[in-house]
């Protein structure tokens, strides 16, 4: 087995990378990929870059150069739903892309012919999830994740896609990654710790937070590797 860890930022992605044994750098389709080792399990691990674009071109490489047959995601998102505070962690049951949008055609938001709207995550990763956050004491939310290539920081635009998709949370790379993995059937599984709420005060929130929610995150990616490990 062998583990992929991916982030978006580099944030994201370092308190991972800084706790890894036998560390190998390898820098392949202008990105660089870290292979090592957590307590005994290999793992491969990269920040893609922001977005959507960038988040299959990374998950692909994981899955098709490096070989990893399982991928994590690890990083930060702005909360939909109102009981969702920053530094919370949520689990994704499924990935959209809330920018999609071929409604012109008569199909809903986010379908696009032979595709799904919603793309659901592993139900054994996720089960592994709940089982190391009840041994740490931890509450993990779950529910949908909506993906789209915009920093939201606008309530209305917020409110909008939580309607639409019935989503908690959103962010900029998920779906990305659950449309790879889906079509290479490849276990995926996409943490989230919130940085910020995707309203007016977005962007001083997330510069705020980003670098204590994404170690909430990576923390806790830390953990599940262990407890995949010892399975
Ligand atoms: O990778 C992008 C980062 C923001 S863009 C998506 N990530 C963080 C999750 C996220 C998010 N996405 C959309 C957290 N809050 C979000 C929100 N809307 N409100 C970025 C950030 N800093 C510098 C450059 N780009």
């Amino acid at each position: 087995m062998k583990i992929a860890i991916m982030g978006a930022m580099p944030e994201e992605v370092e308190p991972i990378v800084s706790q890894l044994d036998n560390l190998k750098k390898t820098v392949y389709a202008a990105n660089t990929y870290y292979e090592g080792s957590y307590k005994g399990q290999e793992v491969v691990v990269a920040y893609s870059k922001i977005g959507k674009v960038f988040a299959t071109l990374t998950a692909t490489i994981l899955i098709e150069k490096f070989n990893c047959d399982t991928l994590l995601f690890s990083g930060v998102a702005g909360a939909i739903s109102d009981d969702l505070k920053i530094g919370d962690l949520i689990i994704a049951d499924g990935l959209c892309q809330h920018d999609l949008d071929i409604t012109a055609f008569g199909h809903p938001y986010g379908f696009v012919p032979e595709g799904e709207v919603c793309i659901p995550t592993d139900v054994s990763l996720r089960n592994i999830a709940k089982e190391v956050a009840s041994n740490k004491g931890l509450t993990l939310k779950e529910g949908v994740i909506a993906t789209g290539d915009q920093f939201v920081a606008n309530a209305e635009r917020k409110d909008w896609i939580g309607d639409t998709f019935k989503a908690a949370a959103l962010e900029m790379e998920g779906a990305s990654v659950a449309v790879v993995c889906s079509a290479l059937d490849i276990p995926f599984f996409i943490l989230r710790a919130i940085s910020d709420s995707a309203d007016m005060d977005a962007s001083f929130n997330f510069d705020e937070f980003l670098e204590s929610s994404a170690k909430i995150s990576a923390n806790f990616i830390l953990s599940m590797v262990a407890a995949i490990q010892a399975e």
